[in-house]
């Protein structure tokens, strides 16, 4: 089944589906089986610094001719000098996350490089539509990591009406019946994260699949909130140690050595208890690890089945 919308056209790929940058999950590996499958696989900067970057691109080149992205976390010390890599490298797209490209976006066009910013919000949408992005996410708290405070049935379609470029949808989407849902409320792409976790080509730690796939709908807490930057992440050890601190009201310093090098722990070395293993709500419908291209064809393959039920549902008196 074909799906095309202005996304398709923009980046230069055949179905609508973005791969969320996932720290220190989204590699060349995953992003060059996502690109491979005819959606856009994209490479995660994190808080890596430039060196990993570069290589992780060239990594990419090398495992894919699609156009791929490069997802650049703004609170990154190395922003700086991934932005010089990424130009280097001409990167086909750049999304970003926590905080505002604004600066970066006049350099990245002039040499070709699609900007796609992730938003919370109807006036930063706005606001990156101005300074030139070419489409934004518009990511919901449904989502695993750093999150905004919106739904994505809320979020989507206030900033479909507030904005002229494409909107790509994001958060607690990981199958058709979302993909469906996400069109409905004025989306033209979807970005999704949690779901590309537990593929076959995703190169975390076995322990972090196990998790997503043992977890269940009430299980993807959010901590940090008193910090300024709430991280969504399965409930463990860490998340109750987490809970107890922000109790007492600790010091943001406090809390921000507590989770740091934490999700590496969890990606890397498997340590579920004590790492942070980020994941969106939707981990409790993910129940089975299967290559990237068949994650694709099964959420564009289903589409229409999805379409044709609502279909039944109208047009009767
Ligand atoms: O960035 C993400 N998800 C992430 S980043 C990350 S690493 C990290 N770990 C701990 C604390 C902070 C970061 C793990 N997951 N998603 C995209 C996203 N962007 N979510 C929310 C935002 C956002 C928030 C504020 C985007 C822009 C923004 O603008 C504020 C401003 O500057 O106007």
């Amino acid at each position: 089944m074909a799906m095309k919308t202005r996304i398709c056209d923009i980046l230069g790929i055949q179905y609508p589906i973005l791969q969320g940058g996932m720290a220190w999950v989204s590699t060349a590996e995953l992003a060059s089986a996502v690109s491979n499958a005819g959606g856009l696989g994209i490479i995660a900067a994190g808080n890596a610094p430039a060196d990993w970057v570069r290589n992780q691109i060239i990594k990419a080149k090398e495992m894919t001719d699609k156009p791929f992205g490069v997802n650049v976390m703004l609170l990154s010390p190395f922003v700086e000098e991934v932005m010089e890599v990424i130009y280097k490298e001409k990167v086909p797209v750049i999304t970003t996350g926590a905080g505002n490209p604004g600066k970066y976006v006049e350099k990245l066009k002039s040499i070709g490089t699609k900007v796609i910013p992730v938003i919370p919000s109807v006036a930063l949408a706005k606001r990156m539509e101005k300074e030139g992005a070419d489409a934004v996410i518009a990511e919901g708290t449904e989502s695993g990591g750093h999150i905004g405070e919106l739904t994505t049935m809320v979020l989507v379609p206030q900033v479909a009406d507030a904005v002229d470029i494409p909107v790509i949808a994001a958060g607690g989407i990981a199958d058709s019946r979302a993909v469906v849902a996400a069109f409905a409320l004025g989306a033209e792409g979807v970005q999704i994260g949690t779901r590309f976790i537990c593929s076959t080509e995703c190169a975390v730690h076995e322990n972090y699949k196990k998790a997503v796939l043992d977890a269940k709908d009430r299980d993807a807490v959010v901590t940090g909130r008193s910090t300024g930057h709430p991280v969504r992440s399965l409930k463990n050890k860490l998340t109750k140690e987490f809970d107890k601190l922000e109790e007492s009201r600790a010091s943001i310093e406090e809390l921000e050595n507590l989770g740091r090098g934490k999700l590496q722990a969890a990606v890397c070395n498997g340590d579920v208890v004590n790492g942070s293993v980020m994941a969106g709500q939707i981990a409790g419908l993910i129940d089975d690890i299967k290559p990237c291209k068949d994650i694709i064809d099964d959420l564009i393959g289903n589409t229409y089945g999805v379409i044709e039920r609502i279909k039944s549902f109208c047009g009767g008196n």
